[in-house]
């Protein structure tokens, strides 16, 4: 019997590359976003693979999610897998220039989204005692940056209850995981700048980035290892950068 994953933020980079590998690997798919025509996209694609169900809604808005998740159909209810993917940077400026829309929007996304989700999907795993969190930190979690500020705090933020959960979760044999990436070519830049795709491609120029593929293959390596192995937290850059400063962020 195929394995139930439940993807966050699959309507673009990681996330759909992730939704895409492993659902070509032996997973049946929860692939969730609020962008409706890109999960419709991606369910026409995977539905040549596996079985896929969709769920369309803000992370931010915890009755939403809670809907969404109580919503499954019965033969959706069991999740093994949860990829804590859904997250973004919104600006990129020195603390004394900040935009508190910016900073609560991070803090609600990254942070908040990632709790209001876990939740109900971890009470669903203690039940079933087992299951296993992958959820999507970054190097800008283990290393704060310039202008980094609030993005890199709610990616701290995700580090600390990485490892608590797998701490608080280990009696009920369910694994917690991180991918800490560097940077990988997505369209989180677009977003960081609002849509500049000017300023967003500039942070990618002559620099050999990570692919989503790549951040996919390590979750799929990650998510099929045997049951008595946890890669508990994987720091990933692509070669040419050694650490969170050494790239052109723009
Ligand atoms: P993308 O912008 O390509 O993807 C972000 C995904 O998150 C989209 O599917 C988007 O879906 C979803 N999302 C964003 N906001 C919300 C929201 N409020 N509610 C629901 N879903 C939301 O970026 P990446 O693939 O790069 O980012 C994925 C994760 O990887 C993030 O957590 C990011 O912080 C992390 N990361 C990225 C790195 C990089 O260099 N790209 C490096 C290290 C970590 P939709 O808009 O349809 O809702
Ligand atoms: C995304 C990578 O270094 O641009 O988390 O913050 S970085």
């Amino acid at each position: 019997m195929k394995k139930t994953a439940f993807i966050t933020g699959a309507t673009s980079g990681i996330g759909q590359a992730t939704a895409l590998l492993l659902g070509q690997n032996g997973f049946r798919i929860i692939a969730t976003g609020r962008r409706q025509e890109r999960l419709v996209e991606l369910k026409n694609e995977l539905e040549k693979y596996t079985e896929i169900h969709t769920l369309n809604f803000d992370v931010r808005d915890q009755k939403a999610v809670l809907k969404a998740i109580e919503s499954l159909p019965k033969d959706w209810e069991n999740i093994d897998l949860l990829v804590n993917n859904a997250g973004n940077a919104h600006g990129l400026a020195s603390i004394e220039n900040g935009n508190m829309e910016d900073w609560e929007a991070m803090i609600d996304i990254n942070v908040k989204g990632l709790l209001y989700v876990s939740q109900p999907i971890i009470e669903k795993m203690v039940a079933q005692k087992a299951g296993h969190i992958i959820n999507i930190g970054s190097v800008a979690g283990k290393e704060a940056y310039p202008n980094g500020n609030v993005y890199c705090a709610s990616k701290h933020a995700v580090d600390a209850l990485n490892s608590s959960m797998r701490m608080d979760l280990n009696k009920y044999g369910i694994k917690v995981s991180q991918v800490a990436p560097g940077l990988v070519e997505t369209e989180f830049s677009l977003v960081r700048f609002k849509g500049d795709e000017d300023r967003s491609k500039t942070v990618y120029e002559g620099f050999d980035a990570l692919k989503a593929e790549d951040i996919a293959d390590l979750i799929l390596f990650m998510a099929t290892r045997p049951a008595h192995v946890n890669l508990a937290d994987v720091l990933v850059f692509p070669t040419a950068q050694a650490s969170s400063t050494m790239v052109n962020k723009s």
